[in-house]
């Protein structure tokens, strides 16, 4: 019989409907409850985005059983990848993940996280927490911390990249005149003083996607930064926009390559508020498709867990 080891498939978690949006929000602002106007800002942007429907949950639940499909069709010997969902803040919740394979009798597991850079302040924490429940359960388990400069990653973006380029090219504007904005969610300006290597990394993935497909009219920026009072990485991509219409760039790509799903960051903050700041400018946008199950991510993930298995494996004999 195959050996099951378990993967913990992290990724960051959406309210289940409209009303479970406070207790989310709740979560995310680590017990203290948003105010009314703040709560109904956030609700406003669920609705704005498709009628309140939450992607996230359903990308979230495709591309978990596409892992677990390209995992096993790599034929690992005498084993079988069992696949668990663990979210930063809903149900279920990384402890929940941790716990369920426990409970299926599962000893050795390994944890990927849907966003490929690392920083303390995401990847670290979901670590964090699997790595306090797997002691807890007595799982032995074993991360990966980022992938974001693999391969198929860059390829995956890069195909995206040179599709909405060519849509530019179409609509006549020449390759060239096209400002390509890769982008990610903005964290708190303290990461950089603790020596986080999330920026770093961000920038070494939009130099091998900038190289992978010949552009040179680039630059990064960040987005989406939370509503508190301490500053945050900057510039931010609707500030961004601003400055490049008044250097007369004409034509923008927006190409998140922090974001690996269709969900509020990408479909409220880049194709409703920054398509908004386009159309006031009288700039094109466009936007590169999100990764979602692209079998080039998949793979990608796949590979990652199984190098990391195999790894363990030729460690712990
Ligand atoms: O579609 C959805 O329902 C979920 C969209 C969503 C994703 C996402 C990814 C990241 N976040 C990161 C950091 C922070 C920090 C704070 C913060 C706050 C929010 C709020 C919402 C939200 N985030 Fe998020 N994030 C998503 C949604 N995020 C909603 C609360 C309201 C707001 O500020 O807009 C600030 C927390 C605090 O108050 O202390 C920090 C990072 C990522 C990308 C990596 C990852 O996926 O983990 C980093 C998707």
């Amino acid at each position: 019989m195959k050996k099951k080891v378990g993967v913990l498939v992290m990724s960051y978690g959406t309210p289940k409907d409209l009303d479970d949006v406070e207790a989310y929000y709740t979560h995310i602002r680590r017990g203290r409850p948003p105010e009314p106007e703040q709560l109904k800002e956030l609700k406003d942007r669920y609705e704005a985005i498709v009628g309140g429907v939450f992607p996230l949950r359903e990308n979230t639940d495709r591309q978990v059983e596409h892992i677990q499909a390209e995992l096993n069709a790599m034929d690992v010997p005498d084993v079988e990848f069992v696949c668990y969902q663990g979210l930063k803040h809903a149900y279920p919740f990384i402890e929940d993940g941790v716990e369920q394979l426990a409970a299926d009798g599962i000893k050795e597991a390994v944890g990927i996280v849907l966003a490929p850079h690392y920083s303390t302040m995401s990847v670290g924490s979901y670590i964090k927490r699997a790595k306090e429940t797997a002691e807890k359960t007595g799982v032995h388990m074993s991360f990966i911390e980022s992938y974001h400069l693999h391969p198929k990653l860059i390829e995956a973006f890069a195909n995206r990249v040179n599709k909405k380029l060519d849509a530019f090219v179409e609509t006549g504007a020449g390759r060239d005149e096209v400002k390509v904005l890769f982008s990610a969610h903005s964290l708190p300006e303290r990461i950089l003083s603790i020596g986080d290597p999330y920026r770093d990394q961000l920038l070494e993935t939009s130099k091998a996607v900038a190289a992978a497909t010949g552009v040179t009219n680039w630059q990064f920026t960040w987005q989406s930064a939370g509503r508190t009072a301490e500053p945050w990485l900057g510039p931010d991509v609707l500030e961004t926009m601003k400055d490049l219409s008044e250097q007369d760039v004409r034509y923008m790509l927006v190409s998140p390559l922090g974001f690996v799903s269709d969900h509020l960051e990408v479909l409220y903050d880049l194709d409703i508020e920054a398509q908004e700041v386009a159309a006031e400018l009288d700039v094109r946008l466009m936007r590169i498709d999100s990764l979602n199950t692209d079998p080039l991510y998949m793979q990608t993930l796949a590979d990652c867990i199984v190098t990391e298995y195999q790894k363990g494996a030729l460690l712990h004999g």
